[in-house]
């Protein structure tokens, strides 16, 4: 028996039980202790000039600790659990200086005012006012230094009218830049159309991340990988890159690993919110527009039920 989707997550927790015949206590207990075997991992992507680690929180939520190698300056990306992130801090022996809030909602951004009171001084970005803590508004291109890296703010309002993805890029480098994307862009998906739309989304995804550099490394704000493929396998059921990166994220999650970072150019190979213009996905939905082929793909994803398998 296979406790996936125990604590709600993605895919949090798996473990193997021996028995079908347990008590619903006796279930609990036993998930709880593989809970400790099973849990997800920390993992830090290094590149010459940026450290990027990833800090799971919540149940599927990804906070993302990027450091300038050369300056020691760290900035965190949606810290909902403060706690962690100052450990973190800590374990580098960086100088932590920003908070990017990618946007307003709570398993972002709740954790700002907590951070904000542990490391007094940090300059809080956001692109809304309602983002907790907020010290520096920003819009579409502002850009500011962290230490020798270069953070640029996109304006990608769908999710939520104020949403910001963060570009980063190294001076003189011949090493991928970072983008983190929060509820925008996930791995093999993208973020419900909550105050947006599909003009907006297909502005989001295609226009400006579709046109960053195709090895920039996207690291998004939930592990929603696997869902997310069972969904692309159902829009596109003879893609292949979507079968193999299905059974690699299935492997990844059962032992408890990210599937973050993927770049853009491999999303355009898999991902169906960023194919719209393949003629596959487009007669899935019976249409030949890209923004009405991403309407009704958000529409459909809205209600779909994910396969156990
Ligand atoms: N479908 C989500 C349910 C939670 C949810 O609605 N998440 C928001 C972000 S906090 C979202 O935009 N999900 C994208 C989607 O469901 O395709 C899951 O896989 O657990
Ligand atoms: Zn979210």
């Amino acid at each position: 028996m296979v406790f996936r989707k125990l604590l709600g997550g993605a895919c949090t927790l798996v473990g193997v039980a021996t028995t079908f015949k347990l008590a619903p206590v006796e279930v609990r207990a036993q998930a709880a202790a593989l809970l400790h075997t099973a849990v997800r991992k920390a993992s830090v992507v290094e590149q010459t000039n940026m450290k990027v680690e990833l800090l799971p929180a919540l149940s599927d939520n990804y906070m993302y600790l990027l450091i300038d190698v050369h300056t020691k300056e760290a900035a965190v990306v949606d810290p909902v659990e403060p706690i962690k992130v100052v450990e973190a801090v800590r374990k580098h022996g960086v100088k932590l200086t920003t908070v990017l809030t990618t946007h307003h909602h709570w398993d972002h951004a709740s954790g700002n005012e907590k951070l904000l009171k542990l490391m007094p001084g940090l300059k809080v970005c956001g692109g809304d006012d309602r983002v907790d803590g907020l010290t520096k508004k920003v819009s579409h291109s502002n850009t500011f230094k962290l230490g020798s890296l270069t953070v640029k703010c996109l304006f990608t309002p769908c999710h939520t009218t104020g949403h910001i993805c963060y570009y980063v890029t190294e001076e003189d480098s011949t090493e991928p830049p970072a983008v983190f994307t929060g509820d925008t862009l996930f791995m093999a998906g993208c973020g419900k159309f909550f105050e947006g739309t599909a003009e907006q989304m297909y502005r989001a995804l295609i226009d400006i991340l579709g046109r960053l550099p195709p090895e920039t490394r996207v690291y998004c704000g939930h592990e929603y990988t696997v869902s997310n493929l069972k969904f692309a396998r159902h829009v596109e059921p003879d893609n292949e890159v979507i079968k193999e990166k299905l059974a690699w994220a299935k492997e990844k999650c059962d032992n408890g690993e990210p599937t973050v970072p993927s770049t853009l150019a491999d999303e355009f190979t898999f991902n169906p919110f960023m194919r719209v213009k393949e003629k596959s996905v487009q007669e899935h939905v019976k249409q030949s527009d890209p923004v009405e082929t991403m309407r009704s793909l958000r529409k459909e994803k809205d209600t779909f039920r994910v396969p156990k398998l």
